[in-house]
């Protein structure tokens, strides 16, 4: 089973952003697919069994912030 989040994110500037983030957020245990849109200031993250809290941590850890939607 797979479900979907959508996360608002802020900091984000340029496509460095993005790919920034597309990457930390892959990496979460889980996770099998990461969009980030910098238009919008936002993510839609699918995976397997997700845990929101890492997912939000890993952004920070780059640098930007994200809430859940
Ligand atoms: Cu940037």
């Amino acid at each position: 089973m797979s479900q979907t989040i959508e996360l608002a994110i802020t900091g984000m500037t340029c496509d460095h952003c993005v790919r920034a983030i597309t990457n930390a957020v892959q990496d979460v245990e889980g996770v099998t697919s990461a969009k980030v849109d910098l238009a919008s200031n936002s993510a839609k993250v699918e995976g397997s069994v997700i845990d929101v809290q890492k997912i939000l941590e890993a952004i920070e850890e780059e640098g930007y912030s994200a809430t859940v939607r």
